[in-house]
Order: structure tokens, then sequence, then C-alpha cells
């Protein structure tokens, strides 16, 4: 596949000329970070209309935390979390809506609500979720992951976990076309955190290039995750500047959309990111 500068987002395109930024809005009461906080439409409306003023391209709704340890909610407590919010901002605000989930009855009343993009940290591993996506035209993120969030940080392993996840993304990309979503409408994820230890995540950064290369334009979420925490030894309350660096440089190798918590911050920081890679991204 050729790399593509947009993405086909049922009625909405994308431009990837230049990397933008996907507002995390976590409707759990649970994530990592933020459980809790945007479970009420207004409040979770607020919080993305903030994330919009500050030049987030996407809103990412969640309602399955997937933080290590975390269990999957029951389809009933999903829609009854994603729904309403979705359909609230898809209302009230000029935005594309993402929402980070694994299920076809979820995409499909998401769909119905207002969502054009489905981030699916599974990679739409579970077929009637592929025919779902591919019969309703939406764009789709298709994240690496070991395991599942229950247990996946309890020994990940691999032999050479760059060529295997660029292999798996490869494999799923193909498969998604081959269900019929249109390549113009994928992105690919290495998932930083899922089934990851701290080695992982590092020789994941450092090739961040050769995904790039996959043929979908390249997400990246190491938003507030323990790879920042780590390395700056900061609490998850405390990893702004440790996250904002690695957006700068996740977009310095070639990542074209950069899932955030802080908006405003990462929004000034792939500027910095894209500024020194003046061959790869158009300007300001
Ligand atoms: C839902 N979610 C949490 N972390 C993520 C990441 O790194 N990438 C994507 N695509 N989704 C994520």
């Amino acid at each position: 596949m050729t790399l593509t500068a947009s993405l086909r987002c049922r009625q909405r395109v994308i431009a990837l000329d230049r990397p933008v930024v996907m507002g995390v809005l976590n409707v759990t009461p649970d994530s990592f970070s933020d459980g809790g906080r945007y479970a009420d439409p207004q409040a979770a409306l607020t919080e993305a209309r903030q994330m919009v003023a500050q030049g987030a391209t996407i809103i990412d709704v969640g309602g399955e935390s997937t933080r290590p340890g975390s269990q999957v909610p029951s389809l009933e407590t999903e829609l009854a979390r994603v729904v309403p919010v979705v359909q609230l901002l898809a209302t009230e605000l000029d935005v594309a809506i993402s929402v980070d989930t694994s299920r076809a009855e979820v995409i499909d009343a998401a769909v119905q609500a207002g969502a054009v993009l489905i981030n699916d940290v599974r990679g739409l591993s579970d077929s009637s979720a592929l025919a779902a996506a591919a019969r309703l035209g939406v764009g789709v993120c298709v994240m690496h992951m070991q395991g599942q969030p229950s247990t996946m940080q309890t020994a990940p392993s691999y032999t050479d976990v760059v060529s295997e996840v660029r292999a798996w993304l490869q494999a799923r990309l193909e498969r998604c076309v081959q269900a019929g979503i249109a390549a113009d409408a994928l992105l690919v994820d290495p998932g930083f955190g899922f089934g990851k230890t701290l080695e992982h995540n590092l020789a994941l950064l450092n090739a961040l290039e050769e995904f790039a290369l996959l043929g979908a334009p390249l997400l990246v979420g190491l938003s507030r995750k323990s790879l920042a925490g780590t390395l700056t030894g900061r609490a998850v309350a405390d990893r702004l500047a440790g996250s904002v660096a690695l957006a700068a440089l996740a977009v310095s190798r070639g990542a074209s959309i950069v899932r955030a918590h802080d908006v405003g911050p990462t929004v000034d920081a792939i500027k910095i990111g894209s500024a020194a890679r003046r061959d790869r991204w158009r300007q300001q």
C-alpha cells in the first residue's frame, strides 16, 4: 500500500499532511489516569469542547478501560457509557469522533450516534467487528496487543518485538482490506504498553520509522504511560513533560496521529517534532 496523506472516515476526510492530536476521553470509572471524571455526558462534553479548542482533530471515546489488569465490561455497560456521550458530542461539536471498542454492537450503535472512526486495541480480531467496520465505511485504527488487558503485563515475551509487531500489523491490514475496508481508511499502531516491557517499548520507539512505512498512517499512544513514568521516575499525574517529549519524538519519526490526554501541550510538542522533520511534514 502507498502511504496516504489523509484518512477516510465515512463522510469525513482527516488531512494527515501534518501530524494531528487525538484527545483521550475515557467514559469509564476505572481508567488509569482519568477514571470516573467524564462518565456524565455533560462533563464529557465540557472536556471534549476544551480539547477541540486546544486543537484536537479527533476525540477518542472509550467505554472499556484497557489499563493493565482491567476486566472487560458487559456489552450493556459499554453501550450505556459510550452511546449517550457520542450522541451529545456529535450534536454539539464539529470534530471527528472515534470510539475505542472491539465489539460489533458498540461499533453499530456508536456510528449511528455519529462516530466515524473505530480505535480497536484488539485490531478488529473479532470477525463480526471486522464486518461491521467494513459495512459502515468507518476509519479504523488497528493496534497491536499481546494477550488481553487483564494479564498482558504479566510476562510479555517476543523473540524480536519489532519484526513480530510489524508482521502482525501487516497481516491485519491485509485482512481488513480483504474484508472490504478501504486502504485509505486504515491506521496502524504498535500498541505501546500493551503486552510490552520497557525494553520492548524502547525497541518499538527506536524502530518507529519502520512502522510509518507499513502503508497506513501511524498512530501512537504514549500519554502518561509507564514508558514516560519509568524513564522519568514520575507518577501518573506528573508525566506531562515525559509524554510531550515522547510525542515530539514520535512525530519526528513519522507518527501521523498522537493519542493524548493533555491536548494543548501535545499540539505544541508535535509542532516541534514536525519542524524537526521538514522533509516529512507540511509546515505551518
Ligand atoms: C485505548 N488506548 C489506550 N492506549 C492506546 C494506544 O496506545 N493506542 C490506541 N490506538 N488506543 C489506545
